[in-house]
């Protein structure tokens, strides 16, 4: 539902309050995309295991200052093994958004990030899907800014 909405109205400020996105967060594994999905859901850190397949949660969300303003993202949150990457595909398709999660501290593999991005980005069904690249994990020591 979510999507045909979008096509409609593209411009999600100004969608009605029963409106739900649908974002999906890809990354390498271990990038930190579970553990971001339930720090949005639940508010706190929680323990993760890689993935295996996916994970689903509706977050309400307010928008701008008005709190009687809200709408439901529903985010699906992807695995990203190598092997599991063929299938970020069918998540990301007719998706109104994209979260790419990076590991900031993990230099040695920002190309192979670098590659699956531009993988994901090129492909021409994501043409126009707003993209968001989240460092993650600025916290370790040695981590590169969000503007590296
Ligand atoms: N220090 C630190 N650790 C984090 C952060 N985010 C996630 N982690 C840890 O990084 C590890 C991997 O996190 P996950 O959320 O499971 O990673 P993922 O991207 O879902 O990995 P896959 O499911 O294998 O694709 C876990 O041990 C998390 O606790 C962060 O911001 N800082
Ligand atoms: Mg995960």
């Amino acid at each position: 539902m979510g999507n045909q909405l979008t096509e409609i109205a593209p411009n999600p400020p100004f969608l009605p309050s029963f409106q739900s996105l649908h974002i999906v967060v890809i990354g390498l594994d271990s990038a930190g995309k579970t553990a971001l999905l339930y720090r949005l859901k639940l508010r706190e850190f929680v323990e993760t295991i890689p993935t295996k397949g996916f994970n689903m949660e509706r977050i309400k969300v307010s928008m701008g200052n008005s709190k009687s303003n809200s709408t439901t993202l529903q985010v699906w949150d992807v695995g990203g093994q190598d092997k599991l990457r063929p299938l970020w595909k069918s998540y990301t398709r007719r998706t109104d958004g994209l979260v790419f999660v990076v590991d900031s501290a993990e230099s040695e593999r920002m190309e192979e990030a670098k590659v699956e991005l531009h993988r994901i980005a090129r492909s021409a069904e994501n043409q126009g899907v707003p993209l968001l690249v989240l460092a993650n994990k600025q916290d370790l020591g040695g981590a590169a800014s969000a503007a590296e």
